[in-house]
């Protein structure tokens, strides 16, 4: 059924330039926004910029110029991005306009009117880069626990919010599911921090201390705490508390109502998504503010809540976090520069599990653009309207029977069938969608898996290529030009549809694609869309490669250089045992070992495994961290040293034998207990042993 769909990305700092962590929390969002007019929904996305507070101010004092100077300039820099990398926000807030200051004075009124902000003489241990306070038990060896940097003690007084009283109703409101967390074992954190005694929220900084700030309305020599002007941009985008429209000729959800009109029809619908950094602020601090606002203005609570958070994970760069004393900041204008916006876009979905860890590496974005985008996709266009073209006269060849004929044509239509089925509610709750299993696209978007989304069309495009070479309609078109045609309909069709479920992650090229296979008028909703649609007769149009190649070239370091396939290094593994003509003789690299009686082997518990999670270990270049059912009753952590031979994302739902009685080690502070086996495959890489078919998990293996 169609729905509203309000997303939001976080508002972005303006300390520094945007980086790949911004950049891909834009473009899921985007996707996203994209993705649900897909299916009919009316959405609205805002994305802006973060302009107030201690990071601001120093950003702009090391570069001599005033704070409000140093806002405009890189305000303009974050919103420029963003239709390079094909995204359409349909709101860009500031949170140094005058209406979205206005709102949050508003609100600091009432709550202090209804004494649910009040002053407080406070002491603690205050970090002054992450702008808060800690407990003396909170510190992590005396630091600061977020950032690890030195805290200082402070004593002043200050403005709290009465957030510890709503604890137990937040608790409730994230049980029952009034208000949704995912992934799921994000909600179990925020849980697990609701276990605790909540504390109430200190709002206010001196303004002697910060002057960057919304002044609270009560008390002059104050300014409001950043995260509670930043939080409330959400609301003042669409009219909270009466908020102005924009101003800067962005329109609104709905231009001909009011702010309160608008607040009222489009908060139900509202999705944030975040990085995993920001869960606490975002499902702690902001549905409880919006509790106490429902308080104070004498609203129904339910009304106000804040409904749906999705915490992405992070991008790191050689399995470590990105930072400018590491120089390894990855910038989305230079990967767009370089292989263009749907070559970024493409990546961040096809390598991230939504909420897992994923690596960045120019390598991978080049690799899957050339290999996913251009190979698959780009040339089985290209070679499909080329035969038409040739045979066909040009013209969507009339299929001779309305079913497949085939193999590979019922394989395909499968598949088709499979993602444009209508989802309910119920579907769309129902883990048998989740792992690698292809879902309906329907499924997909509005659980935010978008990354199944992706590799579902990709999947598609797969059976397309198998069908073109299984049913080879380039040798049959001779003497069975029926046969040939009825293949290249289902091809051609395939495409319309891979097309159609991929447009918004490639909103460029899934157009022309529809264009070139004779779809230029069909419908872009799913609701509607089926299997034979495309019309026989219809014109197809050949064009230019709709994919550009590109070779990766690794930037120059004084490191030696590594060994090439032509130079193996002394002692490298052969890739084979079986020698070919040409190829030197090499020692046998991996040597027969001694015999060992049956009941050693009997003594080893081999079983299959289905992996559910993988993920980059922090500071670790060769370990994932993976989570697999093995038919038991939870899922065992096991560390693999595989990293640099797999993306977590091409490891989630594949099965693996699994060595399951290996002793226990830990492994930079992670316990694994057990290991996937794996074989090596060439130059090193790391190949899965796997059942030739699914098989339940735990299965044994003799
Ligand atoms: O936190 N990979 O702003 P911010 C993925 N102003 N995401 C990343 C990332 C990475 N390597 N690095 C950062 C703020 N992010 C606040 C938000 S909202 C009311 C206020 C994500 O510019 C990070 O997780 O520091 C966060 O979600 C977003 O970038 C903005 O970070």
């Amino acid at each position: 059924m169609p729905e509203r769909f309000y997303v939001t990305t976080p508002i972005y700092y303006v300390n520094d330039k945007p980086h790949i962590g911004h950049a891909y929390c834009t473009i899921l969002a985007d996707v996203a926004a994209r993705a649900h007019r897909l299916l009919g929904d009316q959405t609205y996305l805002l994305t802006g910029t973060d302009e107030h507070g201690q990071k601001v101010q120093e950003a702009a004092a090391r570069r001599g110029i005033d704070p409000q100077a140093h806002c405009d300039e890189l305000h303009a820099a974050f919103k420029a991005v963003w239709p390079r990398l094909l995204c359409e926000p349909d709101q860009f807030i500031r949170t140094t306009e005058p209406r979205h200051k206005a709102v949050v004075q508003r609100a600091l009124q009432r709550l202090h009117d209804r004494g649910l902000v009040v002053p407080r003489e406070f002491e603690g241990w205050y970090c002054v880069p992450d702008e808060r306070f800690w407990t003396e038990k909170e510190l992590q060896d005396g630091n600061c626990p977020s950032c690890g940097r030195q805290v200082v003690r402070l004593k002043e007084k200050n403005w709290f919010f009465k957030m510890g009283q709503y604890q137990s109703v937040l608790r409730d409101a994230i049980t029952s599911g009034a208000i949704a967390i995912h992934p799921a074992h994000r909600a179990n954190e925020v849980l697990g921090f609701l276990d605790k005694p909540l504390q109430d929220l200190c709002i206010s900084r001196p303004s002697s201390r910060l002057s960057w700030g919304i002044a609270l309305p009560f008390d002059p020599d104050y300014v409001t705490y950043v995260w509670f002007d930043a939080l409330l941009n959400y609301a003042t985008a669409i009219g909270f508390l009466d908020a102005e429209p924009p101003t800067d000729g962005s329109r609104w959800p709905d231009p001909a109502a009011t702010g309160a009109e608008n607040y009222a029809a489009w908060w139900p619908h509202v999705a944030h998504f975040l990085g995993k950094d920001i869960l606490t602020t975002h499902a702690v601090y902001w549905p409880t503010m919006l509790m106490g606002l429902a308080e104070a203005f004498d609203r129904p609570r339910e009304a106000w809540l804040p409904r749906t958070f999705l915490a992405t994970g992070w991008f790191l760069v050689d399995s470590t976090k990105m930072s400018k004393s590491l120089g390894n900041v990855v910038s989305p204008l230079d990967i767009t520069d370089r292989y263009g916006p749907e070559a970024l876009r493409w990546f961040v979905l096809r390598e991230m599990v939504v909420g897992q860890d994923a690596n960045f590496s120019e390598e991978a974005v080049v690799r899957r653009n050339n290999v996913e985008l251009a190979n698959d996709l780009g040339n089985l266009v290209q070679r499909t309207v080329a035969l038409v073209e040739k045979w066909f006269d040009g013209k969507v060849p009339s299929p001779a029977s309305p079913d497949p004929t085939t193999a590979s044509q019922a394989a395909v239509r499968e598949l088709a069938e499979v993602l444009l089925r209508p989802a309910t509610a119920a579907d769309v709750a129902d883990p048998v969608w989740t792992g690698d299993r292809p879902a309906p696209a329907a499924v997909s978007i509005r659980s935010f898996r978008l990354h199944r989304l992706a590799a579902d069309g990709l999947a598609l495009v797969g059976r397309l290529n198998e069908l073109i070479q299984h049913d080879a309609p380039f040798r049959t078109v001779r003497d069975n030009p029926a046969a040939a045609g009825q293949t290249l309909y289902c091809a051609l069709e395939g495409l319309r549809i891979a097309a159609t479920l991929l447009q918004p992650l490639l909103p460029s090229s899934a157009p022309e694609i529809l264009r070139r296979v004779g779809a230029g008028g069909s419908p872009v909703q799913l609701a509607g869309l089926q299997w034979g649609q495309l019309s026989p007769g219809a014109a197809v149009a050949s064009g230019a490669p709709l994919f550009a190649k590109h070779e990766y070239v690794a930037p120059v370091t004084a490191a030696p250089a590594a060994p090439t396939a032509t130079q193996p290094s002394e002692g490298a593994a052969a890739p084979s045992r079986v020698q070919s003509e040409t190829s030197p003789p090499r020692p046998d690299a991996n040597p027969a070992r001694p015999d060992v009686p049956i009941d050693q082997f009997a003594a080893l518990d081999l079983r299959v495994g289905s992996v559910l999670v993988a993920e980059a270990v922090p500071k670790s270049s060769k370990l994932l961290r993976l989570e697999i059912d093995l038919g038991e009753a939870a899922p065992r952590q096991i560390l693999s040293g595989i990293a640099e031979s797999f993306a977590p994302a091409e490891l989630v739902g594949q099965q693996v034998l699994v060595l399951a009685n290996l002793a226990p080690r830990k492994m930079m502070g992670l316990q694994s207990h057990g290991m996937v086996l794996v074989s090596e495959g060439d130059q090193g890489r790391r190949v899965l042993v796997q059942p030739a078919r699914p098989v339940a998990a735990g299965a044994g293996v003799r």
